[in-house]
């Protein structure tokens, strides 16, 4: 690998300066992604391998980011899994065929794999393009922020829906969570095979959850999913909307890398955390609408709260809003870059 800054960082070595990749990265923010968005469906640009590396690629050559990620999305699992998935302009995606009832539940394919096989196509195409230059991140959801999409149908507010699941018949909640524990486990599985170099794990409305309902419905699935992979080598980074507050039970998931949200202080999260551990974040999304001066003060704060902490990847703490200019995007990266300790 020609850049090893997001490798060495993320196995917690000390780098010249922090290395930066941005949640949501290849996406709408971009008007290089409409050129290609306005030609294609949404899962049509996941499914055809040329198309996901192409939107790839959009960051990598445009940002200069420190690593790339796969362009896919997290629901794909539950498609393969049978739900019937669709993406629209504005309203985002929908489960035609929520998941309610044990009959729901019990329908659902575990066997699955093969559905996926244009991911691993994907990532074959991308590695080809990258070239070593940069690593490539695959992905998934986590159990529970999938299960929310099957359970409501498509995104929700408060998961009323997928709450109540929890609590009135929580051993369904259970055997569905399962189902999907296994097939992201093994889908993880068959994207390293594949080739990329890091994992990242995505529980983004963790948030919704209690202490108590989040170490029984999502940590212990994550755990398992992270003990199921074959990860010599490949750094696994655990996200979660809610990482301020329960970052010390993802831990115990034995991930390499925490992503953080914005909520916490950085370095206090790191300290708490057990050696090893690094830590990723955790700029509030929102700073990159504000001035440039105010973007630049803003990192530079971070870094120098940062300053000699090994095991520090910067990002957001949560993924660019689509409505961000791209020229804020653009100079954000230009200040990492820039930056020596
Ligand atoms: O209309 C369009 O052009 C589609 C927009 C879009 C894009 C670009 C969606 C629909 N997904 C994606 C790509 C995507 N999704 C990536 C690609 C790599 C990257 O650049 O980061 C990744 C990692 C995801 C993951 C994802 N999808 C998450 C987890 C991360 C996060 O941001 O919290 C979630 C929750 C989704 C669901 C999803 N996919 C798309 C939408 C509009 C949503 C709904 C979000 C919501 O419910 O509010």
């Amino acid at each position: 690998m020609k850049n090893n800054l997001f490798l060495d960082a993320a196995f917690s070595k000390q780098t010249e300066r922090p290395p930066v990749w941005m949640m949501r990265q290849a996406g709408r923010f971009m008007p290089q992604y409409w050129e290609i968005k306005n030609k294609y469906s949404f899962l049509e640009m996941c499914k055809t391998p040329e198309i996901a590396a192409d939107v790839t690629m959009l960051p990598v050559d445009l940002l200069g980011i420190d690593a790339a990620i796969l362009f896919s999305d997290i629901l794909v699992t539950g498609e393969a899994m049978g739900g019937d998935l669709s993406f629209t302009q504005g309203v985002g995606p929908k489960f035609a065929n929520p998941v309610r009832t044990a009959k729901d539940v019990e329908a659902l394919n575990v066997d699955c794999l093969s559905e996926l096989q244009y991911v691993a196509d994907a990532i074959k195409v991308i590695q080809q393009r990258l070239n070593g230059s940069i690593p490539l991140i695959g992905f998934a959801g986590a159990p529970f922020t999938v299960m929310s999409y099957l359970v409501e149908g498509g995104s929700s507010k408060d998961f009323k829906l997928t709450k109540l699941m929890l609590h009135n018949q929580p051993e369904l909640a259970h055997q569905l969570l399962a189902k999907i524990a296994k097939v992201t486990a093994e889908y993880l599985n068959l994207q390293i095979a594949a080739g990329v170099n890091a994992i990242q794990v995505f529980d983004s409305w963790a948030l919704a959850l209690s202490w108590n309902d989040y170490q029984e419905f999502s940590h212990r699935y994550i755990q398992e999913i992270i003990a199921n992979l074959n990860r010599k080598d490949i750094p696994v980074i655990s996200f979660c909307k809610g990482s301020s507050v329960f970052a010390s039970i993802m831990a115990e998931a034995k991930p390499d890398v925490i992503s953080v949200d914005w909520n916490a202080d950085l370095l206090n999260i790191k300290n708490a955390l057990p050696a090893g551990i690094a830590v990723q974040g955790n700029l509030d999304p929102h700073i990159l609408y504000a001035d440039k001066a105010v973007i630049k003060a803003q990192i530079h704060k971070l870094f120098e709260r940062m300053r000699g902490t090994e095991g520090f990847i910067f990002n957001l703490g949560h993924g660019i809003m689509p409505d961000i200019p791209f020229d804020n995007v653009k100079y954000a990266i230009e200040v990492v870059k820039e930056f020596k300790y």
